[in-house]
């Protein structure tokens, strides 16, 4: 490593709060599915910044509008209207099928809008009485870092020592519609759940679950808040992930890639009165729905249809699927993904995820390890066949190795 990428390493470890260990490379210039590091290094982006660049890195239809739209007007607050909300708002709603939509920024921020959403049509519209709203969730779920979030999580690191939690969580098994059966009371307003569970190492639910859920939700009057932050606008080979099942959510959040990368953008759906509820001055942001974030998320969205992403993700995800599968290695305990959405579980004796990570970057490959012991692939939906076969040969060289 030269002095430079040292130098940047030890300055965030010297002035920065410690929440992160990145691996060990210092990235400076990004274009479609590479990234370069200082020292001029090419690599394939395997993570897309936790699929928020889906689109490719630095999309030049996404930097135009965004250039654009800085030169005229960035913020007004929504103190006032901006010539960009409405046109955001008719896009997505036209791209989606939703009725009412509340811009937001961060992910996170899309969660903690929901649950409050949700809470006050439980209170108005279904008749719970004040105080008393359960929202089911799942175990390992994902869902923010905001304390009303990680007071839900099951995860220790996450939720560790940030107590104490609001109440109103009930936390079921993911993937076990019974347990949704018998968790729902009358009280219970809403069933939060990803699609596919991200950061519990890519977790696909049994076929048939979201239909039960759907099911279960619709005959007792329980909201089914889908969170498509990881999974939606084209991740997993749909334009949303409930799309596998046929089914609808009654709210459907989107971040991420609502922005390409370029912005923190993200946005709560409604197809029906939840969003209904709130009135002037009782939810908000600053920069929620600001005319820079709104251009930019147009364009996010234009160029996702537009240059065939959601279909390219199915089919480079199923290629990139296929050929894991067909690596043989006794490192490999299972691979398993949708569309660009994808993971490598290493038998524990393998060794860390994390040392086959870092030996993906020796051969040009940035892919992120979770949970010790498995590998997220998740390129940007950009990625070709060539590019896809590129990798797998890197990927097999690396997994018939031994790192334990
Ligand atoms: C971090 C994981 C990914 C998300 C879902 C909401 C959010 C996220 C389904 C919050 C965020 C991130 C954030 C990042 C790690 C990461 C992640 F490993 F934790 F699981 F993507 F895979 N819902 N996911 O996945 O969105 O507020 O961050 O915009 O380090 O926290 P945000």
């Amino acid at each position: 490593m030269s002095a430079s990428v040292i130098d940047f390493i030890a300055t965030e470890a010297r002035f920065g709060a410690r929440n992160y260990e990145p691996i060990g490379v210092v990235l400076s210039r990004g274009e479609g599915v590479w990234v370069w590091d200082t020292e001029g290094n090419r690599y394939l982006d395997c993570l897309s910044a936790y699929s928020a660049v889906s689109q490719g890195h630095c999309h030049p239809k996404i930097l135009a509008a965004m250039v654009e739209q800085a030169h005229r007007l960035t913020l007004t607050s929504r103190a006032f209207h901006n010539d960009q909300l409405a046109l955001f708002y008719e896009e997505i709603a036209a791209l989606t099928g939703s009725h009412k939509v509340l811009p937001m920024n961060s992910g996170a921020e899309a969660v903690e809008s929901a649950i409050k959403s949700v809470r006050k049509w439980g209170y108005e519209v279904k008749g719970v009485p004040d105080g008393q709203a359960e929202i089911i969730v799942c175990a390992n779920n994902f869902h923010g870092r905001t304390l009303g979030v990680v007071g839900f999580s099951t995860d220790p690191e996450t939720r560790g020592h940030f107590g104490p939690f609001a109440p109103g969580f009930k936390v079921i098994p993911f993937g076990d519609a019974a347990a949704l059966a018998e968790a729902i009371t009358p009280n219970t307003v809403a069933f939060l759940v990803e699609p596919i569970q991200g950061e519990a190492g890519v977790v696909i639910p049994p076929a048939g679950y979201f239909t039960e859920v759907r099911e279960l939700c619709t005959a007792n009057n329980v909201m089914l808040v889908l969170d498509e932050i990881q999974t939606g606008l084209g991740r997993t080979g749909k334009l949303l992930a409930e799309q596998h099942e046929g089914i609808e959510a009654d709210v459907t959040l989107l971040g991420k890639a609502l922005s390409g990368g370029f912005y923190p953008v993200s946005a709560v759906l409604s197809n029906n009165d939840v969003l209904g509820t709130l009135r002037p001055g009782q939810h908000g942001s600053t920069f929620g729905g600001n005319p820079l974030a709104c251009a930019v998320a147009r364009a996010a969205m234009r160029v996702l249809v537009e240059e065939g992403m959601i279909e390219n993700a199915a089919r480079q995800g199923a290629r990139f699927l296929e050929g894991l599968k067909d690596i043989r290695a006794n490192t490999i305990r299972e691979v398993r993904g949708r569309g660009l959405m994808l993971a490598v579980e290493l038998h524990p004796e393998a060794g860390l995820a994390r040392r086959y990570c870092e030996a993906l970057q020796g051969k040009g490959i940035l892919a992120k390890d979770t949970h010790e012991h498995t590998i997220r692939i998740a390129p940007p939906l950009v990625i070709t066949s060539d590019q896809v076969d590129w990798a797998l040969e890197r990927f097999a060289a690396i997994l018939t190795q031994d790192f334990s």
